[in-house]
């Protein structure tokens, strides 16, 4: 790599605290935090349909925010001034805005319909990205048909993907939320933990005869998969007994064709991605195959068609119409001028239960950073804590907190008008939970109207709430897989947003090193029974020690 910084075009370089809107927004804020949402609302009638906005069939309600159209201005204005539509529009034209790694971020060419262009280094990628496709439709239906069947002839009906980060948590999330879309006379199982529980679990009850691992690994050298995969051939092997079996349990996606048949896995059997492509942006590239092959070519084309909707939203849109740029607008709101730590996204949807796991990486590995693009220490705050549980499970354990503790939390509530799954009046039930979240968190319940209700005066104080908790509403007509791709795009984008206005880069993951690096080391010093003296800190050589002398059975 160069040993000059790379020159970024389209960043910006004025510190994010000197700009005028961001000085605006903090006086606005010493004006306005006090501002309760119940005078908000009395004040405008109509601020319920005012503050809303919508596209690709997601319905955004941020009316119930601590917000005044002032704040909307000056943070759309703090948008601009970070150059928000230039990085936007280079992001979309393959400008290598992951300066850290030089690279283009353009899992939205992943998602483009056949015809678009969309250049990298000068070459137009789509086709590519389409050929993969087919590739995968193709094998998905031979899987189907039967015409690629296990090594003694039998079906696969078990689909074990191996992979970890990126190439773990958005196939996972993507198989729970279309789960309703999928193959019912199939397996879906994903192992991702070095622990070997999981893997022995995953396998302890089917048949490698009929079990096809699809190894996900961008790089193919990442340890703890290539360990669970080594341990997946050897569970082939030790029952089917020769190494030809490895050509028709095994494909793997990479990036890495030398590593993967360095592995034994034929390069025929590989499908492709490209290094534009990041981990956690990849759900929907060949990472995606097992979701391919659960809900179906068809329905995975339905989902990449909700991605794309949402990518040329964020492209166009007016940023004071712009969901994923609202969202993300609304999030610096509160981490840089509230000083709010977390937030937290709740799904009411079962089928969602992955979600906020997934959100988790995309945000904070996305956003966890400390330095500018240009290396300097930044003087704010970046990523949130991103958390989350499906409702109605969780009101019955942290809302608590987020109702009546000492921390201000701001939530995303997720929720469809029409239910997958129709059983009696629990649609009703759960859609009543979430509106009547959103209204206690805003309006609570003063002193004056639990007294009123006959509470005495000591007990008023435990329970009255102060209210004034912000949420926005995300409301979409029905889980499919089109509007899963909508969900995932506005988030990415709104990730993207914050990472702009913080100057940092969004791609890179500089972070998740040190720890694999130290992890290699200690390993070798573990399986060595060496008596030689360990050389790290009293702690860590202490705990090391102990393991080694606990590590077998003590008789
Ligand atoms: C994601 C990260 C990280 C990555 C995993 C797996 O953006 O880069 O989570 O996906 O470390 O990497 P491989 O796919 O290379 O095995």
């Amino acid at each position: 790599m160069s040993s000059e910084p790379p020159a970024v075009a389209s960043a910006n370089t004025q510190s994010l605290t000197e700009r005028p809107a961001w000085k605006a927004l903090d006086q606005h804020y010493q004006a306005i935090h006090n501002l309760h949402m119940r005078q908000l609302f009395a004040d405008d009638p109509q601020r319920g349909e005012r503050f809303t906005a919508e596209a690709a069939g997601i319905y955004l309600d941020y009316s119930k925010n601590r917000i005044t159209d002032e704040t909307c201005r000056l943070l759309v204005q703090l948008a601009e001034e970070c150059d928000l539509r230039k990085r936007i529009d280079a992001m979309f034209s393959g400008e290598h805005i992951n300066s850290t790694e030089q690279r283009a971020v353009l899992h939205i060419a992943l998602r483009a319909s056949e015809g678009e262009q969309v250049i990298v280094d000068g070459i137009d990628v789509v086709p590519e990205v389409h050929a993969v496709l087919e590739r995968m439709a193709a094998f998905t239906d031979q899987l189907y048909n039967g015409q690629w069947k296990g090594y003694t002839g039998k079906r696969i009906r078990n689909i074990i993907n191996i992979g970890i980060g990126g190439s773990d948590l958005g196939p996972v999330m993507a198989y729970e939320a279309l789960r309703y879309y999928s193959r019912r006379d199939m397996n879906f199982r994903f192992v991702s933990n070095v622990d070997a529980t999981d893997f022995k679990e995953a396998t302890r009850d089917i048949s490698p005869e009929e079990t096809l691992f699809i190894i996900c690994s961008k790089t193919f050298t990442t340890t703890e998969t290539l360990a669970n995969a080594h341990s997946a051939r050897k569970w082939i092997l030790d029952e089917l007994a020769d190494v030809r079996a490895v050509r028709k349990h095994f494909v793997a996606v990479s990036t890495n064709a030398e590593e993967v048949s360095n592995f034994g896995i034929d390069p025929a059997n590989m499908f492709g991605f490209w290094d534009w492509v990041g981990g956690r942006y990849s759900m929907e590239s060949a990472i995606g195959l097992s979701t391919m092959i659960a809900i179906g070519p068809d329905n995975f084309r339905a989902m990449l068609v909700g991605f794309h909707a949402m990518d040329q939203h964020f492209r166009t849109a007016p940023f004071d119409k712009n969901l994923p740029v609202l969202i993300g607008l609304l999030g610096i709101w509160y981490n840089n001028f509230f000083n709010s730590q977390t937030i937290a996204v709740l799904p009411y949807d079962q089928y969602l239960k992955r979600f906020p796991a997934y959100l988790q990486q995309l945000t904070m590995e996305s956003n966890g950073k400390q330095v500018t693009l240009n290396g300097t220490r930044v003087n704010y705050q970046t990523s949130p804590i991103v958390w989350g549980e499906p409702g109605t499970n969780g009101q019955h354990s942290f809302y608590q907190l987020v109702h009546q503790g000492t921390r201000l939390i701001p939530c995303d509530f997720i929720g469809f008008c029409q239910t997958l799954n129709p059983l009696g009046n629990h649609h009703d039930m759960l859609m009543a939970n979430l509106f009547a979240q959103t209204e206690a968190l805003a309006f609570g319940k003063t002193r004056e109207e639990v007294k009123a209700a006959g509470t005495p005066d000591w007990l008023c104080p435990h329970r009255s709430f102060e209210g004034n908790r912000p949420t926005n509403t995300i409301l979409a007509e029905r889980l499919t897989p089109y509007t899963l791709g909508t969900l995932v795009a506005l988030y990415e984008h709104s990730v993207f947003t914050q990472g702009t206005i913080w100057n940092i880069d969004s791609f890179d993951q500089w972070g998740v090193e040190l720890g694999k690096a130290l992890a290699k080391r200690i390993v070798q010093e573990l399986e060595t029974e060496s008596d030689l003296p360990l050389k790290h800190d009293s702690s860590t050589n202490t705990l090391m020690r102990r393991y080694g002398r606990f590590k077998k059975p003590q008789s």
